[in-house]
């Protein structure tokens, strides 16, 4: 697998660790969002570590020619970033997958390439409407862009080559491991750090949380009985506006709901996802086990609390990136 030092990746290592006897070999950059230490401790028999770049034939065909199945998760993945500087964004999730489809494509390999609901844009506040697998792409930021090249990539390379792939399409992520520029665990960390949680404008924007075990779940249930071509669309009902989100987190940690501020917005900033994943749970029969938010989120803020050591040396650079912005 790919991309398995980073958030999500690195909860579905410890999924199938845990759930299969599968033997996993992570090919990772170990970018600044990548962290080993969330690898730590897994048995040497049946997880090891190639640092590579997945843009790289040379470090990828080999890996591919050696395995069964590839499951891809590597990406520039910070939505932010990808406003400052679009490049890597370009080079990782549209040439990287480019790779790793040319090399599935010779060796005749699975492929799963895990994506996001941001590939279909947004919805207005008030549409009854939520994405389905029919949902016309519409993608509003150069991160989101690049995700949805790289899907329309792997469903040619489906259709014009044989390729034997599926995609799935999430929504945001909450839990463990997370890096500190994202929304839940940079308010997390400021709210440790006795700093006012920053909303982007309004705060009316609306986003749909599932835990990241749901969507390690939903992806080796996929991997396992997914039909090859199809897409499949990751959600838990999670949807809630970042102004409950922020007041939750503060609430939570003791502190008044009140006490954030509203910042500059970010720029293209999509208002609404929405996921309806009947599809994957009617065909495959995957249901999430994380349901009660609430009690996720406060799972999440303990182990920020007693994970310290993991984010504070990156505390100060990222405020200090959102600072540059007014954010
Ligand atoms: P992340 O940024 O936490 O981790 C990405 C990982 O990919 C890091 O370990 C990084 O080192 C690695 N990587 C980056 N460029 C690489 C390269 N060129 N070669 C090899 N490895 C490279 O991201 P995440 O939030 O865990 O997201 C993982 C995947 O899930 C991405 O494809 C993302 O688009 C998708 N996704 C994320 C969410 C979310 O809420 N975070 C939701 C839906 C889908
Ligand atoms: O400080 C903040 N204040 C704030 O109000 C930050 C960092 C974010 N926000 C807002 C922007 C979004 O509306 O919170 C929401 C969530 O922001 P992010 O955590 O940056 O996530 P988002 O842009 O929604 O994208 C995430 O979900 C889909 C992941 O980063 C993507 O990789 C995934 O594809």
């Amino acid at each position: 697998m790919t991309g398995g030092a980073g958030f999500i990746g690195s909860n579905f290592v410890h999924h199938l660790v845990d759930h299969t006897d599968l033997r996993i070999t992570v090919l990772d950059k170990l970018t600044y969002a990548a962290s080993k230490e969330s690898l730590a401790g897994l048995p040497e028999d049946r997880v090891q570590l190639v640092v590579g770049d997945i843009a790289d034939e040379d470090v990828v065909d080999p890996l591919v020619a050696a395995h069964d199945a590839v499951v891809h998760y590597a990406a520039e993945s910070h939505n932010d970033n990808s406003l400052n500087d679009p490049s890597p964004f370009i080079r990782t999730n549209i040439l990287g997958t480019y790779t790793i489809l040319e090399a599935v494509r010779k060796h005749d390999k699975r492929l799963h390439h895990v994506s996001t609901d941001e590939v279909y844009g947004d919805l207005e506040l008030d549409d009854p409407e939520r994405f389905t697998e029919d949902t016309p792409y519409n993608p509003s930021s150069p991160y989101s862009a690049s995700k949805a090249g790289s899907d329309h990539l792997v469903r040619a390379w489906v259709r014009s080559f044989g390729v034997r792939a599926t995609v799935s399409n999430c929504s945001n992520n909450y839990g463990p491991w997370q890096h500190i520029e994202k929304f839940i665990p940079r308010q997390i960390t400021n709210v440790i750090d006795g700093i006012r949680p920053k909303l982007y404008g309004s705060g009316e924007n609306v986003r749909d949380w599932i835990h990241a075990d749901d969507h390690s779940s939903a992806v080796l249930t996929i991997l396992e009985k997914g039909r090859i071509g199809e897409t499949y669309l990751i959600g838990a009902d999670g949807e809630k506006n970042n102004l409950e989100v922020v007041r939750l987190i503060l609430t939570l940690m003791g502190k008044d709901a009140d006490d954030f501020d509203h910042v500059n917005d970010r720029a293209g900033h999509d208002m609404r996802y929405a996921i309806e994943s009947g599809k994957l749970r009617q065909e495959l029969g995957w249901s999430p086990q994380f349901q009660d938010f609430e009690s996720g989120l406060a799972n999440t803020i303990k182990w920020y609390e007693t994970h310290e050591d993991w984010w504070r040396p990156h505390k100060d650079a990222t405020e200090a990136k959102y600072a540059e912005k007014g954010q």
